[in-house]
Parts: C-alpha cells; structure tokens; sequence
C-alpha cells in the first residue's frame, strides 16, 4: 500500500502491466497523467502533432509487436481527434489502452460550458473500443486497467479507453498495486477440437484460410503444421499476410483481387479451415462467397464463428492452442499436397504481370532492395492497395494493410509506432501523395524522436485511386480528385528529413541507399498508374 495521486498510479499499473509506451499531447485536463511517467525511465513518452497520431502510433506499434501501447489524451477534441486512429485499431483487432482526461466529477454532464466538454463521452468511444469506463476513485485505478488489459489479452484485441477525471488524476489515495498477472486465452473445448480434427482427417482436398487473428495469437508455426500434416494449401486474407511465409511450398498469398486462378482450388476443395478471420466483406466477394459447404473454422471471438457462413465445426479459443492441439490429433506424417502450389504460384505470378505491370515491378524493386524483416506500413493509396497482392512476406507482422474502417493518412504514424516497437526492423511507410498530407505532421515526431524511417510518397498529384473510380462509374466527370501539392522534397526538408524525388525505376537503389544511410527519408516517386490494367484490385 503507498500513498500516491491518481496520475501516478496509472503510471504504476502501466508498469505492472509491462507497458513502456506512451503516446498523447498535454493539456490541462492530463497533465497530471504525464506528470505521474515524468523522469520515469521504464516509460518511454512520445509526444506527438495530432491525436489522430497518437492512436495511430499506437495501432502500429500493437501491428507490429502484439505488444500494448497507452495514449493519453485530453477529452472533448483529444478524443474526437483520438476516435479514427481507435476506428483503424478496432476494426484491425489491435490493442491500445487510451487514456482520457475528464473535467473533475461535479463538473459533470452538466452542459455548463467547461472546458473540453463532451456530452455522452464515453458512448462515443465505446463505438470503437471493447472496453470503456470511467473511473471514480483513485485507488480503483489498478484494478480498471487490469480488466481493460485482460479484455484485450483473454479476447479479441481491441482499444480500451479509460476516462480519468482531474479530481481522481490529481487525488491521493493508499493504493495497493496488483500483482502481475500472466493473462491466459482460451484454449478451445477440448471435445470441438476432437470433431475438428475428424472432419479435418475425413476431408480429401482440404485448404486453409488464414486471417491477422494467426498472427495476432503468434500461431504461425502451428498453422504451418498443420498445413503440412494435411496437406493442405494456405489461401490468406489480406490481414493474415504474414501467416505463412511465401517461401513455405504450401502458400498461395492472399485471395484478394478476384483472380480467377483461385477458383479452381475453390472449386475443387471438399472442405476449408478457417482460422483467425472475419471474412470481411472484401474476403467474401473474393474467395470466401465460393467456399465449399464444409467449413471448420477456429477463432478467439464467439461472434465471428459461424457469422458469414454456417460452420460444419466451430472451435472458440486461441489460434495457437487449438492447431497446437489439432496438430497433435492429426498426428502421423505429412500427407501430399493435392494441389498444385508451385505451378498455381507460377502462374499466378504471370497473371500478375499482366495485370498489375508497373506496380509490380515497383513492388518487386522494393522487396529485392530491402532485408526479409522490413516492415512495410501501407495507406490507401494505389500502390498501397496492390502490396497485400504483390509483396512477397516472409515474416509475421511485417506487412501492415490499414483496417478496414480505412482512413487516409494511416501509414506515417503506424510506421512510427511500429519502428518503437521494433526498433531492429527497418520501416517503410507507403503513402499516395493525398493521405500522405492527412498526417505528415508527425514528420515532426519521427525528427523530434530520431527515428530510421523511410516514408515514401507516391505522388500522382490526385486521389487516385478515386480518380480511377470516376473515370469507371461517372465518366471522367473529376470532381475533388485532382490536388495542387506542395513539393514534397521542400517539405521534407523543412521536417529535417533527408528527401529526394526520384523516378519509379529507381526506388531500388533509392531505398536501399536510405537504408543503407540510416535517419529519416523522404522519398517522393512520381507515379501515375493508369489504366484498367492497374486498377485498384477492388475496383468494380
Ligand atoms: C478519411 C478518409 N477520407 C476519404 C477517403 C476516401 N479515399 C479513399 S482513397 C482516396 C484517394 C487517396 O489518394 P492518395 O493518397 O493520393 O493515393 P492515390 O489513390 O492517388 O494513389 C480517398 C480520397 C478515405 N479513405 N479516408
Ligand atoms: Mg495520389
């Protein structure tokens, strides 16, 4: 028990919760919040432009690592501002616990015009979090992160937001810290898991669809061995990137992008294991509309079973433990893959080239340039669409597509949440030259924090990608879409990064030598794909 004020009980649950990051903007309303993790080592603070930025630090630093970031932020516009990097991280099933000031409790919902006033402020965030409560008292501080944070360890990861009024930032009470708590999934019903495996054994041209809930519950290795003991090809989603190596002989890279290619395993394939996806909509439209009737599907959400098409067996628990365990009933040796991986690879790869000509060579330029544990932040620009498709993955984590509440601006302060998290990895934001101008403040905090990052700008001097879609739906009728920029590498400049403009053919070299330099780098392509033939994968 220790007599301390609220703001540095937060900091010490923080710690015990083995959270060293946090990401916000000071303001009267959480000041005592920063002032409880001043001169504190074990607690790295970023103070960042915007709080759009901060939840997006820390969206990409929980992408990245799994681990979970804090934020604190002032209510009323700290929160509002903080909603749409929460949105990304929600519909991402990524952790965050964020932190919002509050007028003290008798200021309370009472439209007086205090400062930062937000009506109903929690039920704005709770649209966006697994989690939300306010808390009363100081000494209830440890115990409401401790629940916050096993809501996001026990379930599906999601934002938590916690609302801390001044009068219990700033009061003093006995706390008594909890102890550490190693936070347990769910391991799956132990009989589901046995029908699993059975319908697995009974099933002749098995194949696997893998989500970012593989990555999430780090099942990567157990979902390659089941793959294998199988004999089963492994399609992903666009978030499970990263669930199998493209170099593994059973991967087929993500379904995206209606490739007729993908039929034919779709049609021939008596049964399918899904594992850690929603099959969000995009999902559906491309593969998940043709699965075949027998779908085994394994997800830590109870509401994701069974939600988009009606499961022969549904297992609720944690992706790792329940292909660990169906792994072990499956048993025995390898079974032959019934279907041609290496021969679909190959010509999926030619398709590509028809298809995607430019970008994939860009694409390929950019893989080749840089080390196997890059990480690659993308944003919704043309070229960023196309990376699920066309970058090869080798590693979990390392390929980060925004979710799909999908707002611009997401790739610069997910990149430098995930380059705090991974310090080791280099980190490559992809940017079109329109959300690019959404966050590109944090240029500042990237500087201020003397981060290796390389941010590239793909500039066709419009919103593309919706250019395209006017073209497509109304006729070349341009309305919006055309953007009078600044110049990038002017702009760059003025941030303190090293910044260069240079012609799609030689991002190669361009990257590699960013790399190779180290410090912050802006890279300004200039890059206008046009044409049916490089159409956004999901453009009608
Ligand atoms: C917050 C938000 N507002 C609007 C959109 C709609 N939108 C999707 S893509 C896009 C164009 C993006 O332009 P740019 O970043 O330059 O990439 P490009 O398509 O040109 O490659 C727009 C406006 C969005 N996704 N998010
Ligand atoms: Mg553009």
């Amino acid at each position: 028990m220790q007599r301390m004020k609220g703001g540095h009980a937060v900091a010490a649950a923080l710690k015990t919760e083995g959270i060293d990051h946090v990401f916000g903007i000071v303001g009267t309303h959480d000041s005592p919040l920063f002032d409880g993790v001043f001169g504190d080592d074990a607690i790295r603070v970023i103070s960042v432009r915007h709080e759009q930025g901060a939840a997006l630090m820390a969206a990409g630093y929980a992408r990245a690592s799994g681990k979970i970031a804090a934020c604190f932020v002032v209510p009323g516009p700290g929160l509002t501002n903080a909603l749409t990097g929460m949105g990304m991280a929600h519909s991402e099933s990524a952790p965050m616990l964020v932190f919002g000031g509050q007028n003290a409790l008798p200021q309370l919902e009472r439209e007086g015009g205090h400062f930062h006033e937000l009506a109903n402020s929690l039920a704005v965030a709770a649209s966006v979090c697994g989690y939300v409560t306010r808390v009363s008292a100081p000494e209830d501080i440890p115990r409401v992160i401790r629940e916050a944070v096993r809501a996001m360890r026990c379930k599906r990861p999601r934002p938590a937001y916690i609302e801390v009024p001044l009068d219990v930032q700033n009061g003093e009470a006995d706390i008594s810290p909890l102890p550490p708590e190693t936070y347990g999934r769910p391991g799956g019903d132990p009989a589901s898991i046995a029908r699993a495996a059975e319908a697995l054994k009974s099933a002749k041209r098995p194949f696997i669809f893998a989500g970012g809930g593989v990555e999430n519950a780090e099942a990567t290795q157990p979902l390659a061995r089941v793959a294998e003991l199988l004999g089963a090809p492994v399609v992903t989603s666009v978030f499970g990137r990263g669930a199998i190596s493209d170099r593994h002989p059973l991967a087929l890279g993500d379904g995206w992008g209606r490739l007729t290619l993908y039929d034919e395993l779709l049609d021939e394939a008596d049964l399918v294991l899904v594992v850690g996806s929603r099959i969000d909509v995009v999902s559906d439209v491309n593969v998940g509309a043709r699965f075949p009737d027998r779908i085994v599907q394994v997800d830590i959400d109870p509401l994701t079973v069974g939600r988009r098409r009606p499961v022969e067996v549904g297992v609720v628990g944690d992706a790792a433990a329940v292909l660990t365990a169906l792994a072990a009933q499956l048993g025995g040796k390898d079974r032959d893959c019934w279907f041609d991986a290496a021969d679909f690879r190959r010509r999926k790869h030619a398709s590509l080239v028809q298809r995607a000509g430019a970008v994939l060579t860009l694409i390929e330029d950019l893989r080749a340039a840089l080390p196997d544990d890059t990480i690659f932040v993308d944003d919704l620009t043309l070229v960023g669409y196309w990376m699920p498709m066309l970058m090869e993955t080798y590693l979990p984590r390392t390929l980060i597509h925004p979710g799909t509440y999908g707002t611009l601006g997401y790739s610069l302060p997910a990149a430098i949440g995930a380059r705090l998290a991974c310090p080791k990895q280099p980190v490559v934001s992809i940017s079109g030259d329109g959300g690019f101008l959404f966050t590109m403040q944090e240029l500042a905090t990237a500087r201020a924090e003397n981060l290796d990052l390389i941010a590239l700008v793909f500039n066709d001097n419009a919103f593309g990608a919706i250019r395209q879609y006017q073209d497509r739906m109304f006729g070349g009728r341009h309305i919006g879409s055309e953007l009078v920029n600044p110049d990038f590498v002017k702009l760059g400049e003025a941030f303190g990064a090293k910044s260069v403009r240079v012609e799609a053919r030689d991002i190669g070299a361009a990257v590699r030598r960013a790399h190779d330099a180290g410090g912050l780098w802006l890279i300004e392509v200039p890059f206008a794909p046009a044409g049916p033939a490089q159409m956004v994968p999901w453009m009608p």
